[in-house]
């Protein structure tokens, strides 16, 4: 009975620890430890993944790396959690990471019973099929008994059920934790098709042996709004990540990126372009950071657009046009809330 009741109290004492350590606060936490700790994909190229001296880098890398220049005018100061995506919710949720950003796709039962708030959109995209080109098929429509390979704890899964259902066709799952277990098994014939984020067969496809015997079918099949998120309960830091993200997307709206923002700082007249990069407004201090968090942002990490172009781009590999991610008034849905 005794040891029943310690191992109850330590338990107790467990779960209180956790939430201890994932309570409110993040920004006094981050800034105590030095760095923010970003969970992060284990290797998805242009999105998260290591270069070849190790080092992280991609657009979701980069959603990372503003928070550290918002929070300590340091983009550098970050550290990188590589996680599957059946661990990442609950990495966020213990306080083990600060930060999620990992193509994750924006759904109400995420944001709502699992405890988490989205920050925003920093992709949007839908899920696609690949299929072998020596196949021969031309739409998603012709899968009927198909096997279909599958990452475990992905919205995939959930839509794939759906679409087959909906379709009245037969298919078999091949479902892996790894990513790059599925593309493996994928490119090793295990499957017929290889289902994801469009974004993540663009990326993922580069790993094949033959990346060009391969088609991505016209069909897609979802909306996945992938973008950064946090832990409810702590507004403050909610506010700083989602500001992080519509600073990258603001600055580049109003033509501000890294090459021209000390230039912009020292002349620009435009009232907009002065409360971005911290002349007027102190819009900082609304964060409880400094004036310059944005400045910082553009000026090291570089604005959506830069960002975008670098890692998922047309001169990429992966090739992605900017599409649904154009700037609102260049005919996407990007779209970032005012920094006034
Ligand atoms: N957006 C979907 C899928 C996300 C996902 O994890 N996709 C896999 C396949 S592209 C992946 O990112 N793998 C990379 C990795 O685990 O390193 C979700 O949020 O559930």
């Amino acid at each position: 009975m005794k040891l029943v009741k310690t191992v109850a109290a330590t338990a107790v004492l467990g779960v209180l620890g956790m939430a201890g350590s994932a309570g409110a606060a993040t920004l006094e936490d981050v800034q105590k430890k030095g760095h923010v700790q970003c969970g992060v994909s284990q290797g998805l190229p242009g999105f998260s993944n290591p270069d070849t001296a190790g080092n992280w880098e991609g657009l979701d890398v980069d959603l990372c790396r503003a928070v550290a220049a918002a929070v300590f005018g340091d983009a550098s100061k970050v550290k990188f959690s590589p996680l599957s995506a059946k661990e990442r919710f609950t990495a966020l949720q213990s306080g083990e990471v600060d930060v999620l950003s990992r193509n994750t796709t924006w759904t109400l039962v995420r944001d709502t019973a699992l405890g988490l708030n989205f920050a925003g959109v920093n992709y949007y995209d839908g899920q696609g099929f690949m299929v072998r080109k020596d196949l021969g098929v031309k739409s998603a429509k012709e899968l009927g008994g198909a096997s279909v390979c599958v990452n475990i704890g992905t919205t995939t899964e959930l839509n794939m059920a759906d679409f087959f259902r909906a379709n009245k066709l037969d298919y078999k799952p091949v479902v892996f934790e790894k990513a790059d277990e599925v593309v493996a098994a994928y490119d090793s014939g295990r499957c017929d098709v290889y289902t994801t984020d469009r974004s993540g067969l663009a990326a993922q496809r580069l790993k094949l042996k033959d990346p060009k015997g391969h088609v991505v079918l016209p069909e897609t099949i979802s909306k996945e709004p992938l973008g950064p998120v946090v832990r409810h309960g702590d507004d403050q830091w909610f506010d700083i990540v989602k500001w992080s993200l519509y600073c990258m997307l603001e600055t580049e709206e109003y033509g501000v990126n890294s090459k021209n923002a000390d230039d912009m700082k020292a002349n620009t007249t435009d009232p907009v372009i002065r409360r971005q990069l911290g002349m007027e407004g102190d819009m900082g201090k609304n964060l409880g950071l400094g004036p310059d968090w944005c400045y910082n942002i553009v000026k090291q990490v570089g604005n959506y657009g830069e960002s975008y172009d670098k890692y998922v781009g047309e001169k990429t590999p992966l090739g992605l046009s900017r599409g649904l991610n154009a700037q609102w008034n260049k005919g996407g849905i990007q779209y970032a809330m005012p920094v006034r």
